[in-house]
């Protein structure tokens, strides 16, 4: 923060701040970038025979003092794309549709198996090994970003945590 008051101290311009912020973009590791957020560790898993839907996860860092929200997806690659979480009722986990997931200021989102998710509804193709989906995400203040999803084999389960299949069997 010490350098950014350093700016305003100065007297730079906002345009010269977002310079000098774009300037520095290229050396953040992340996969993807949607304005100032970083996307990374975009995954689906390929898809089993038989299996019409899928799921796709990332990590969304927020470095900035507001708050986002990531709003919706969209893919070719399915005929709907939805916002999805996972609420247990009853001992039994169900997928509920979400109008967005919160990206706090300084802070981060997870989507993982288990929780938020994006749905890719109806395949257009199965997912494969090894390709990719893409997929623009729109997000309320840093608008739309193209990414792409890369496809994991169908038993990957990096959190390791025991899950209710969202492979088949879950439903809708
Ligand atoms: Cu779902």
């Amino acid at each position: 923060m010490t350098i950014f008051l350093n700016f305003f101290r100065f007297g730079h311009s906002l345009a010269a701040l977002a310079l000098w912020v774009g300037m520095l973009s290229p050396t953040q590791a992340a996969d993807f970038t949607a304005g100032s957020l970083a996307l990374n560790d975009l995954w689906v898993r390929a898809s089993v025979p038989g299996q019409t839907n899928g799921a796709g996860y990332l990590q969304i860092n927020n470095p900035t003092s507001s708050t986002d929200r990531l709003l919706s997806a969209q893919s070719e690659a399915a005929t709907r794309v939805e916002l999805h979480t996972v609420l247990t009722e009853n001992g039994v986990a169900k997928m509920r549709q979400v109008q967005g997931v919160d990206v706090p200021a300084n802070g981060s989102a997870k989507l993982a198996p288990g929780s938020f998710h994006i749905m890719f509804l109806q395949l257009t193709g199965p997912f494969k090994q090894g390709d990719t989906v893409p997929v623009v995400l729109k997000f309320e203040k840093a608008g739309d970003v193209r990414v792409n999803f890369t496809v994991k084999p169908s038993t990957y389960n990096p959190g390791g945590a025991a899950e209710n299949g969202h492979g088949a069997g879950m439903k809708h």
